[in-house]
């Protein structure tokens, strides 16, 4: 591979600089990607070779990053247990028939994610073409806490207050969905590594909704056994937003690499992840501009963090909005920065 700056950072191996990538980078701000979105729904382009091909690689081309990331959601898993799933432009994922009743839980079935999901393979392998070994593919999806968040809720939310509700009255329901959606999720990482994925990387996007003991029971537990299949085939990044409570236990799983939203000063991110690589963390709204100040911010951001073990990234995914000159200036700081 000519560019495996990520790889061997995730190895803990000595690198000539930082790697840098960006959480969300594929869709979203691209001109071009905004483009194909006019011409085709949100799972023709997950499931069309050519086109999630195309998408992912956009980044790498333009951007210049360090990393592709499949082009895909994480709501597929949802897709893969039965659930109907659509992804309304403006509004994001809506779930047909949220689950709230034990019926509903029993009749998911894990067994069948090969079969729904069975387009991942070609798509994978099409990126990997694609890619022509430049840089790493990372693979993708999302924890079992932060699935069960969308599935039972039925759309996002700022506190997915009927998920917890959910789960505060249904414990042992709540494990049995997430024991399902863990099966899933397995399988699919499993598929994607077969298809050639370099790395992959768990988001627990919803993981800081959760009290610290609520963490240990709905979310940690599932994202031990995840990383426990996975982390031997290929190194795992684990990324709980709002989770920084948990960054011990995070650890403890043995992923090799821990991401970081930006509430966490990186001094005491690194205190409490032990060895963990570290990866982050940026607040994405930096970028929103000027871009003196994206480049200031990202400096701050890169000393405080030192050089070995550390993965440049944002806090959380870059934003829609976020303008194409100052995505680029985050990277190119990244690549020159000498510290
Ligand atoms: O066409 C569009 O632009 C629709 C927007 C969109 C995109 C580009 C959605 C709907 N999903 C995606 C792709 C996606 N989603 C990727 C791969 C491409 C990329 O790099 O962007 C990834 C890694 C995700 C992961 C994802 N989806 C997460 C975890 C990361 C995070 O941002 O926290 C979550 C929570 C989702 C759910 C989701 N899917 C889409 C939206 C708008 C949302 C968020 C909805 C909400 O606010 O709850």
């Amino acid at each position: 591979m000519k560019n495996d700056l990520l790889l061997r950072t995730l190895r803990k191996e000595k690198t000539e600089r930082i790697p840098v990538w960006f959480m969300r980078q594929a869709g979203r701000y691209l001109p071009d990607y905004i483009k194909l979105r006019e011409k085709y729904s949100f799972f023709e382009r997950v499931r069309n070779p050519e086109l999630a091909a195309e998408i992912t690689v956009m980044p790498v081309k333009q951007v210049g990053v360090d990393a592709a990331i499949l082009f895909s959601d994480i709501l597929v898993i949802a897709q893969a247990l039965g659930v109907d799933v659509e992804i309304l432009e403006g509004k994001g994922p809506m779930i047909g028939d949220p689950i709230r009743t034990k019926k509903q839980v029993e009749e998911l079935n894990p067994s069948r994610t090969q079969e729904v999901l069975s387009y991942a393979l070609p798509t994978t392998k099409a990126v990997k073409d694609a890619l022509e070994n430049e840089v790493p593919l990372i693979g993708f999806c999302g924890s079992p806490w932060t699935l069960l968040c969308y599935m039972v809720e039925g759309k996002g939310s700022k506190d997915f207050s009927k998920a917890k509700q959910f789960c505060y009255q249904h414990p042992d329901l709540a494990a049995k969905l997430l024991d399902k959606i863990t099966e899933a999720s397995i399988i699919y990482l499993n598929m994607q590594i077969q298809a050639g994925v370099d790395t992959v990387q768990i988001f627990d996007s919803w993981g800081g909704l959760l009290s610290p003991s609520d963490y240990r029971k709905f979310s940690l537990p599932y994202l031990d056994k995840i990383v426990k299949v996975i982390q031997p085939k290929v190194p795992v990044i684990l990324y709980a937003k709002g989770a920084w409570f948990a960054l011990p236990e995070l650890q403890a799983t043995g992923a090799s690499a821990l991401g970081l939203d930006w509430n966490i000063e990186p001094a005491v991110g690194k205190k409490m992840a032990g060895s963990a690589v570290l990866q982050g963390n940026l607040d994405p709204i930096v970028l929103l501009g000027p871009a003196k100040n994206v480049e200031e911010e990202t400096i701050a951001m890169l000393k405080n963090f030192g050089k070995g073990n550390y993965i440049a990234n944002l806090g959380h995914g870059v934003l829609p909005q976020t303008p194409f000159e100052n995505a680029k200036v985050f990277v190119d700081t990244v690549k020159n920065f000498k510290g």
